[in-house]
């Protein structure tokens, strides 16, 4: 590790230099905001030392590289990252205690980087952190938005969306590199002069690098965010105008600059719209001329690019590298088709992260010609190539080849973008096990029948230093004392817990952490929605994007069950439950709103009546994202992981909340799956549908109204909910959701899986009354988690995808 660790005095001066110097302030005056900007300035400037340091070993090194292309990157906060990273972590508690701040309040004034929108960029950001941990030569390359997730808001229990100016402020954490600028081109038209294309763009933009270093945990060593903001080409300059076209000018630089403007806050649903396309293959076209610019600066040629390079696809937003890297190899270095599709399809790697079929990225072929259009006669060889080689696997086929092509052809035309990455690749892999093994045996049959090695599975991990070292002091600071430190970079050793669960005053000690941070997060409840809740019942949470298919809405059944249960029988012994929900809807996804809007008008009944008081609390946390998460998962008992058996790809929060001691309840779904297998059956509560049950369920006929009918209970709650219980003052709001499930065909089988979730939610309760018990099980999920590790995900991937060897 570092020689030149900094001490607490050189950390205290450093602070009150910055704040001099940098921040420009007095440092008596500082405010908690320019404390928190100082501090990071001097991390910055050790972390810049480990760059410069890591980039100059890695090009002597004529290191292989992973490049990893995103369209997200859910970062969140940076500053007790870096800390921890840096070690610096105690000296910056003792500099902000010289100005009577704690450095939580300090590091609490951090606006998070929200550039995604769920799982799969959190997920990037995971990843980013274990490369650089496990010393890989890496990048990521994204887009450096000027706007991120939406914040949201709730206004008579609806959700209202805000525009994110993340960096209204300015961010301590970039490296504008002013010297590293790509043109990108738009439009026009394709020349061919013999075997020469020549494409006579109609557009072009600027690419700039913004860096974000991205640290190492136990090493040196830190990785690179390359983050691409889109500039207007210099003869759109302003000042090239007179003072009467000022306005006309303006308006062209928008135009142009737009492209990085804005992350579309759509999970699962593609947008379609011109703008997304411009947005993928600007941050693709940008990162390709820098990763063949370095390689030909260490090189010398592209012969050998990929021994020494690996692009990765995060889901098909950057699909069109695919095309790119063949245009850049083909027409502007001279290579030979076939030499440059056997480097292509050895560079590039691609991860698929859902089964949802409307999810599936597809663009008109007409909107490629307009925007894209050498591109699209690119993408058309590769087909006909590719169609010929499929043809002679099934002579005759059309079917099969009709589903092979990378053009649908069955309306107006589209370009599938997950066939060009299959085809483009050499691995593909699902998130899960179970997911994996769907891919290949539904939407990717044919390609798994064609290139059966080509398909694996990379489990997901998250970081143990966020969630974990990070969110949850109280607990690392246990599992120091009990296991030493080395959990962070191994996080294996969580193994040696299964023998603390039957010692009392592990257990006590534990769940006295769990206690204090269900208060941290009551207080988090209190300032967020003036909820008082009470940190002594039971924390059921469920927190990610609100989804149909994830099933907020089962768990609302239930929460209406109970409420009546409760009325019904007021001393059958109930074990006091606060329900705890948290999440974005898409801004045009209306079915998903309205399930928010029904959370908190139930609660609003539920929690004002006397007669259920201190036995059951509703919440709505809002503005779920990185930061928040971090409070919510540490304090968690009960984590709701209840998507309908086949349609969460993975999760990543049930990884999150087992790690810090919460139970699953949750359904064979997903890393569900494996979670169960790690913990162990007993230590986890597994209901529902599996899915060849649910595959056979829909086959017969599934008819929700026979559960209604069969089931007195469900119809009491959908009744209730139905006929403006919780909506009084407007009795048919939820009319149309209770009819969508009863008449609108149930998709996603709520009503076939609520017998099961509601006696399995009695079983949870019987548990949490014994406390040992309890203490016992979460004590045995912390300890399964080890799998869950990001750094054993990437391992995995540079082992078997990559072709690289991380530190040991
Ligand atoms: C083009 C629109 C769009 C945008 C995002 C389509 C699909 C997506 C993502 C696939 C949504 C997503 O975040 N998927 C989640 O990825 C996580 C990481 O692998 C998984 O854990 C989740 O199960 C999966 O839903």
């Amino acid at each position: 590790m570092d020689k030149n660790a900094l001490s607490p005095t050189d950390i205290a001066g450093g602070v009150d230099d910055h704040l001099l110097k940098t921040v420009g302030v007095a440092p008596a005056q500082a405010t908690p905001t320019e404390l928190m900007q100082a501090v990071a300035q001097v991390a910055r400037e050790q972390l810049s030392r480990r760059w410069v340091a890591t980039q100059a070993r890695e090009r002597n090194e004529q290191a292989r590289r992973v490049y990893y292309l995103s369209m997200e990157f859910l970062i969140g906060r940076t500053l007790g990252n870096a800390l921890a990273a840096l070690d610096l972590g105690e000296g910056a508690t003792a500099a902000a205690q010289q100005h009577a701040q704690k450095l939580e309040d300090v590091a609490d004034r951090e606006p998070d980087a929200a550039l995604g929108n769920g799982g799969l960029g959190r997920l990037a950001a995971c990843f980013l952190d274990s490369m650089a941990t496990l010393g890989l030569p890496s990048f990521g390359y994204g887009i450096r938005y000027e706007y991120g997730m939406f914040a949201q808001d709730i206004q008579n229990g609806c959700q209202v969306e805000y525009p994110d100016p993340w960096l209204a402020n300015g961010t301590p954490w970039e490296f504008p590199r002013s010297g590293v600028s790509y043109p990108v081109r738009f439009g026009g038209w394709v020349e061919h002069h013999g075997d020469k294309a020549l494409w006579r763009n109609a557009a072009e933009v600027a690419a700039k690098a913004h860096d974000m270093v991205i640290p190492g945990h136990g090493t040196n060593k830190v990785s690179t965010l390359r983050l691409w903001k889109a500039v207007a080409p210099a003869h759109i300059d302003l000042h090239a105008f007179n003072t009467g076209d000022y306005a006309r000018a303006a308006g062209v630089k928008n135009e142009y600059e737009n492209i990085s403007w804005v992350l579309y806050p759509n999970d699962s649903t593609p947008a379609g719209r011109e703008l997304r396309l411009r947005q993928e293959y600007f941050f693709v076209a940008a990162s390709v001329q820098d990763i063949l610019g370095r390689h030909l600066e260490e090189h010398g040629t592209l012969a050998n690019l990929a021994d020494k390079v690996a692009m990765h696809l995060n889901d098909t937003h950057p699909a069109i590298a695919v095309a790119e890297l063949m245009r850049v190899l083909c027409d502007e270095h001279g290579m030979a088709w076939a030499t440059a599709w056997g480097i292509t399809q050895r560079v590039f790697s691609y991860t698929n992260h859902t089964l949802m079929p409307e999810a599936l990225e597809t663009w008109p072929v007409a909107l490629m010609q307009h925007v894209l259009p050498r591109h699209l006669e690119i993408i058309f060889r590769i087909n006909q190539d590719f169609l010929d080689f499929a043809a002679k696997f099934r002579p005759g086929d059309m079917g099969f080849l009709a589903r092979l092509s990378l053009i649908d052809e069955s309306g107006e035309r589209r370009v599938r973008m997950a066939n060009l990455s299959i085809v483009g690749s050499h691995k593909v892999n699902g998130v899960s096990a179970l997911h994996s093994d769907l891919l290949v045996k539904t939407i990717f049959a044919d390609f798994a029948a064609l290139w059966p090695d080509r398909f694996t599975n990379m489990t997901n991990g998250v970081t143990p230093r966020r969630w974990l070292a990070q969110a949850n002091p109280g607990l690392a600071g246990l599992l120091d004392r009990t296991l030493g430190a080395k959990w962070r970079l191994d996080l294996d050793q969580l193994q040696a817990l299964r023998d603390q669960r039957g010692n009392a005053a592990f257990r006590e000690e534990f769940m006295a952490i769990k206690r204090a941070n269900k208060a941290r997060l009551a207080e988090h409840i209190a300032r967020t929605t003036g909820i008082a809740v009470d940190p002594a019942s039971l924390f059921d949470v469920q927190v990610k994007r609100i989804h149909e298919y994830k099933r907020q809405l089962l768990n609302l059944l239930h929460v209406v069950s109970r409420y009546q249960a409760i009325l019904a029988h007021p001393n059958a012994g109930w074990v006091p439950r606060t329900v705890i929900f948290a999440g974005k809807a898409a801004s045009s996804y209306a079915m998903a709103k309205n399930i928010i809007r029904l959370i908190h008008d139930v609660g609003q009944v539920v929690n004002r009546d006397p007669r259920v008081a201190g036995l059951l609390k509703v919440v709505f946390i809002p503005n779920y994202g990185v930061s928040v998460a971090e409070v919510i998962m540490p304090g968690a008992d009960l984590s709701e992981q209840i998507s309908t058996a086949g349609t969460e790809a993975s999760g990543t929060g049930n990884m999150k909340l087992a790690l810090n001691g919460a139970l699953t309840i949750g359904t064979d779904d997903g890393a569900n799956i494996e979670i169960r297998q790690n913990v162990g059956d007993d230590n986890i509560f597994i209901f529902g549908l599996k899915t060849p049950e649910v595959v056979s369920l829909r086959a017969a006929g599934y008819q929700p109204m026979r559960y209604y009918e069969s089931n007195p209970q469900l119809k009491q709650v959908l009744d209730a909910i139905a006929g403006g219980a919780f909506s009084p003052e407007e009795p048919g709001r939820y009319r149309g959701l209770v009819d969508s499930l009863l008449w609108g065909g149930d998709h996603y089988l709520l009503l076939a899986d609520y017998g099961t979730y509601v006696e399995t939610q009695l079983r949870v309760d019987a548990l949490y009354r014994q406390s040992g018990e309890w203490a016992s099980r979460a004590i045995a999920n912390v300890a399964g988690m080890g799998a869950f590790s990001s750094d054993r995900t990437i391992r995995e991937y540079a082992q078997q995808i990559w072709g690289m060897t991380p530190a040991p």
